[in-house]
């Protein structure tokens, strides 16, 4: 699939510090140390409605991610896949009375349209479920080597106890797994599992819609098998890091990870797993399902500055939940416009101690709020008077978009 255009991003004077993350599957901060490229994973969208300002949180944040790699040296081999077949996209086409295609279509190119509006680097790999389903079938066919496969009717399982590392991605008690399990896309009462847990690989063709042929007969993918075979065939296993939104910890990553550790004995799917926290607005989670939702793409209709939304998703900290709120917007709008007069100064507060403070908040665990605090801090001494360093402005106007992704 097309991916999109990708920003210039200007080089930094010197290096970052390797890059901490917290990994949800131990609760622990941990070095990431790539071999080579550094190797990520983002799910992506599933694309039956626009971009709202979650979603955008969640990329903005694994986007400091890439960079930070980047600034420490290291190139980066970034994969996304875009769920371009799965049951809520079939239900808004078949609502809206739209093609399901052209609806995948439509809105992917909106994405695109906002990701580059936001500066978010692009993939390497952009890829879609239904280009990828030759790989998924290659993958199921794999497990069902290793006796992971049942079949219900005429879908295909997998039986989540052929991993024996299963649950140690999110921890969760079963009770609580079987819980979230329905709430995202399970099927935990269906009659005819194994265990209620078992998620489905290979769905076979229902009346009115779409499928693709294969071995196991007319069907679709399930959804935690197209990130799977996606991530496995651009990434390869034990990847850098496997990342999205907090939302997708259960089920989604959980599934991945069993599916290609059963596929592939004695790998891991990923070293660390990431995830962002959700945005609420109206006071619950920013979702297409409640349609409390505000739209990059509406923002962006109304001529607000896309600089101030990504300075609004960078003063939270990634992993918390928050509230958005226009306020935040508006308040961001302001400061915008004080840095770009504090920016544009002849001389300022010295350059060097605000780029190595911005490049270890964001090496430590994507600490953007801690690195927007530094920037405050410069554009004050700078205000006040401090005009130490002349062209400082220029120095800092790098830093803004090579580490925060901010060109202002
Ligand atoms: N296509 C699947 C992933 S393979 C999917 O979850 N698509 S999505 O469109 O529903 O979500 C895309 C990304 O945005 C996911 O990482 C999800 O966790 C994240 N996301 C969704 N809602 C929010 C929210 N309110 N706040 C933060 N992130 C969100
Ligand atoms: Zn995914």
């Amino acid at each position: 699939m097309r991916t999109w255009s990708a920003p210039e991003v200007p080089s930094l004077p010197v290096n970052g510090p390797q890059v901490s993350l917290h990994n949800t599957a131990t609760g622990q901060l941990q070095k990431t140390s790539p071999t080579g490229a550094a190797r990520l994973y983002v799910c992506g969208i599933t694309p039956y409605d626009a971009t709202h300002i979650g979603h955008a949180a969640t990329y903005v944040a694994f986007d400091l991610l890439n960079r930070a790699w980047r600034n420490a040296g290291h190139d980066v081999t970034y994969v996304q896949n875009v769920t371009d077949v799965d049951d809520p996209l079939l239900e808004r086409a078949n609502k809206v009375k739209v093609d399901w295609v052209e609806l995948a279509e439509r809105e992917t190119q909106l994405f695109r349209e906002d990701m580059e509006a936001l500066r978010v680097l692009p993939p390497a790999q952009y890829v879609g479920a239904v280009e990828s389903i030759p790989l998924v079938i290659e993958l199921i066919q794999r497990l069902q080597e290793t006796g992971a496969v049942y079949q219900v009717e005429t879908d295909l399982y997998f039986s989540v106890s052929a991993d024996a590392a299963f649950g140690s991605v999110s921890n969760l008690e079963r009770d609580v797994m079987l819980s979230i399990f329905a709430e995202r896309g399970g099927d935990p009462e269906r009659a005819g599992k194994k265990d209620p847990l078992d998620c489905v690989l290979w769905r076979g063709e229902r009346e009115g819609e779409p499928s693709w042929d294969s071995p196991f007969g007319p069907g679709r993918p399930g959804w935690h098998i197209e990130c799977a075979a996606i991530a496995l065939e651009h990434l390869g296993t034990s990847f850098d890091v496997q990342a999205g939104g907090s939302d997708l910890v259960f089920p989604h990553h959980e599934m991945c990870a069993g599916e290609v550790q059963v596929a592939h004995p004695g790998s891991t799917f990923a070293q660390l797993y990431a995830h962002a926290g959700m945005v609420a607005f109206d006071g619950q989670k920013m979702s297409k399902s409640l349609g409390n939702l505000v739209f990059v793409s509406a923002l962006r209709l109304s001529e607000v500055d896309p600089m101030a939304i990504r300075l609004t998703l960078l003063r939270q900290h990634y992993r918390s939940d928050w509230e958005w709120t226009d306020d935040q917007l508006w308040a961001s709008v302001d400061t915008l416009d004080t840095w770009r007069l504090a920016l544009a100064r002849p001389a300022g507060a010295p350059s060097a101690p605000l780029v190595a403070e911005v490049l270890a908040a964001l090496a430590d665990d994507l600490d953007a709020p801690r690195a927007v605090a530094a920037i405050e801090k410069w554009v004050a001494d700078s205000n006040a008077g401090d005009t130490s360093e002349p062209e400082a402005g220029a120095v800092v106007a790098k830093l803004l978009d090579a580490a925060l992704g901010l060109s202002i």
